[in-house]
């Protein structure tokens, strides 16, 4: 962080970036061939492109497929592993040589957020493991606490159960907070990366992000739609505690590191990275997309123009094909 020092807001002095195109390297972009018609959403009464709209579809668009006890369309091994002192739980499914690690978003687990990459990626040419990080879905007890290094842990217990996994080297997909957790595990351990997939991550917590925490905050304003697929997850009580946790560490990240969440790690990420920007996502602004880009060495970006946060769910499809696409090209390189 000692290079940010000096600035007194990064989300304030980056924010030119968004508006300087000469910052992209390689960028491609990809039209979304789904043509889903936008779904009508209860209560809070929000518009496109507010914050709580992107989490209610998220939430609906997960709970379609949150339903836990459904029988999957392929054998899914759900398996707990002890790593650094606790037992972590992930899932495990097909047989291929190409290990690739899957990292969830905030609160979110295996389950909920990649049910369509447990399901749709190739059995043949990958091992996936797709993983609860602690105090997330079933990685519990313990429960999850909240220190401002929260995704430095996240990141030492992934890289931990791979280990313990017996593989030395792996790809990893990683959204929104998993792909922070992955940039620092990628910039802390370059030799165990083959090639990184991200989208929906942000490596600093900017102005825009603490009025959005306001907006996000108070579980009131969501709706029952809304709420309801981490009350069936976590219960109520754990779920109001984990988000509370999760707002305040955001802000102590942004008081107390200046914002930092994982900038540091960016030019010590040494694999080729695949960058997947949501051009939609009203979660996560363009400049933050654009600051990776600048500062991950080997990456490429690819701006998904109806992509919002949930582009892998939503499109899911589409984005696996993207990612296999990009995982097998590098696993052939470094054989
Ligand atoms: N990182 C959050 C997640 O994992 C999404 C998010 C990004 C929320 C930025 C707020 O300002 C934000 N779901």
């Amino acid at each position: 962080m000692a290079r940010f020092s000096s600035c007194h807001r990064l989300g304030t002095l980056f924010k030119h970036i968004s508006h300087n195109s000469q910052h992209l390297k390689a960028e491609t972009n990809i039209k979304s061939s789904s043509s889903r018609s936008m779904h009508t959403f209860l209560a809070v009464a929000q518009t496109r492109g507010s914050p709580l709209f992107d989490l209610e579809e998220r939430c609906k668009l997960t709970s379609i497929t949150r339903n836990l006890s459904r029988p999957s369309a392929r054998h899914i091994s759900s398996l707990k592993q002890r790593v650094n002192g606790i037992d972590i739980h992930y899932e495990k499914t097909g047989e291929g040589d190409h290990p690739v690690l899957l990292m969830p978003g905030a609160l979110g687990c295996a389950r909920t957020d990649f049910e369509h990459q447990l399901n749709g990626l190739s059995r043949e040419k990958y091992t996936i493991i797709a993983m609860d990080p602690r105090g997330y879905g079933k990685s519990r007890p313990p429960d999850r606490d909240w220190p401002v290094n929260f995704l430095q842990r996240d990141a030492e217990d992934a890289a931990a159960l791979m280990k313990a996994l017996s593989f030395p080297r792996y790809s990893i997909l990683g959204w929104s907070d998993g792909a922070n957790s992955t940039m620092i595990l990628s910039g802390a351990n370059p030799g165990n990366v083959i090639s990184l997939v991200i989208w929906g991550g942000n490596s600093y917590v900017s102005d825009h992000d603490m009025k959005l925490y306001k907006a996000i905050e108070n579980l009131e304003k969501w709706s029952p739609r809304m709420k309801q697929p981490f009350v069936d997850l976590y219960g109520e009580e754990y779920f109001q505690r984990m988000w509370a946790g999760w707002c305040n560490v955001q802000r102590e990240i942004f008081n107390k590191r200046n914002g930092d969440i994982c900038i540091g790690s960016l030019p010590n990420i040494k694999c080729s990275t695949l960058l997947v920007n949501g051009v939609k996502d009203a979660l996560v602004p363009q400049e933050q997309p654009l600051f990776l880009q600048k500062h991950i060495v080997n990456c490429r970006m690819v701006n998904w123009p109806e992509g919002k946060h949930n582009l892998h769910i939503r499109y899911s499809k589409e984005f696996n094909a993207l990612a296999e696409e990009f995982l097998d090209k590098e696993f052939s390189q470094q054989l």
